[in-house]
């Protein structure tokens, strides 16, 4: 396997190019748009970002630092709102999904990775959970709070729109995820593009009021048996699978990487499931990373592994030396199996 690091669109820079390579990572993947509260990135219909030039040129200023673009990770939440919530303008933002898939294949990287969830990564709290009291992210009992009309993902996108959003049901999102593939295949396929879908984060079955799509490991089977090509593929994701109440994680890496369905890898350590849990560093908690690594390797997983998310460590770089730290432990690992 390969190692890589997630960057947000405000790290696409030369600076954690350098950071990635310094701690023996060979691939990035990319966000192109941070969703997060005050640092909303451009509309991504604005953005050169997101067209084929915008993504060319970023592969470009990654491979000029040593490393390779591995993977796209997530559509913008305003590319594709009325996708998830099959609204008025679905048609119109699987034409604009069609046209980034596209452009993806013919700027030359090979995945991008979704999440086809209405709330997002949303209900969790932070405190002092890892290590030390390294800052991290977990979950303390579920989150009912309604979501309003013009969010998801907790970004708004119509700021005029009035009232909730009416609730779905878990069929309603299966239909939606089925039309979603149905339609973006045939083109991921035809642009040489695999789309990776991550599981629920957190793995609940319904939050915000609002269905969960993969949120026990064998709904990752239901997905996959909807489309046998390889471009219908997973970012598997160890931590959120961790996370799920039912379900042998060792199984489901097994059995997916032996499918050869598996695009990337998120690894990530944590400590107990759903709606009670910890993220904590990646040499603590309830899963045996070498065993997670073993499987992926016998299995042939030639793909590329991220460390996900970190506890920040205490000092002025805690995001860096989180990272640094996770990064140099899975290279461990890997050369320990040499
Ligand atoms: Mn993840």
């Amino acid at each position: 396997m390969k190692i890589g690091l997630g960057l947000y669109r405000r790290m696409l820079d030369r600076q954690h190019y350098d950071f990635a390579a310094q701690a023996g990572c060979t691939h990035v993947v990319a966000h192109l748009t941070d969703y997060t509260e005050g640092t909303e990135s451009p509309h991504p219909l604005e953005d050169p970002l997101w067209t084929r030039e915008g993504m060319a040129a970023l592969a470009k200023d990654v491979r000029a630092a040593g490393l390779e673009l591995a993977a796209i990770e997530n559509f913008d939440p305003r590319l594709w709102h009325d996708v998830l919530i099959d609204g008025p303008r679905r048609r119109e933002q699987m034409e604009v999904l069609k046209r980034i898939v596209a452009d993806a294949g013919s700027a030359g990287i090979p995945v991008i990775g979704y999440n086809f969830s209405i709330a997002g990564v949303v209900g969790r709290t932070r405190g002092p959970f890892a290590r030390g009291g390294a800052i991290s992210v977990g979950m303390d009992g579920t989150d009912d709070t309604p979501m309003a009309a013009g969010e998801v993902w907790g970004m708004i996108y119509d700021p005029e729109a009035k009232g909730t959003l009416p609730p779905a049901t878990h069929e309603q999102l299966w239909d939606r995820v089925t039309r979603f593939l149905a339609e973006l295949l045939p083109v991921a396929e035809e642009s040489g593009v695999r789309l990776a879908a991550h599981p629920d984060d957190p793995p609940m079955p319904v939050l915000r009021g609002q269905p969960r799509l993969v949120y026990q490991h064998w709904m990752y089977q239901r997905l996959m048996d909807l489309h046998a090509g390889e471009a219908n593929a997973i970012e598997l994701c160890v931590g959120s699978l961790a996370e799920m109440t039912k379900g042998d994680l060792y199984e489901t890496v097994e059995r997916f990487a032996s499918q050869g369905r598996v695009a990337y890898v998120h690894l990530r350590n944590v400590v107990g499931t759903v709606p009670y849990y910890r993220e904590v560093f990646i040499d603590e908690g309830d899963v045996d990373i070498p065993r997670v690594i073993d499987i992926l390797e016998n299995a042939g997983f030639d793909g590329v592994v991220v460390p996900d998310h970190t506890p920040t460590m205490s000092c002025d770089a805690g995001w860096h030396a989180g990272m640094a730290y996770a990064l140099g432990y899975i290279r461990g690992v890997l050369q320990g199996r040499e």
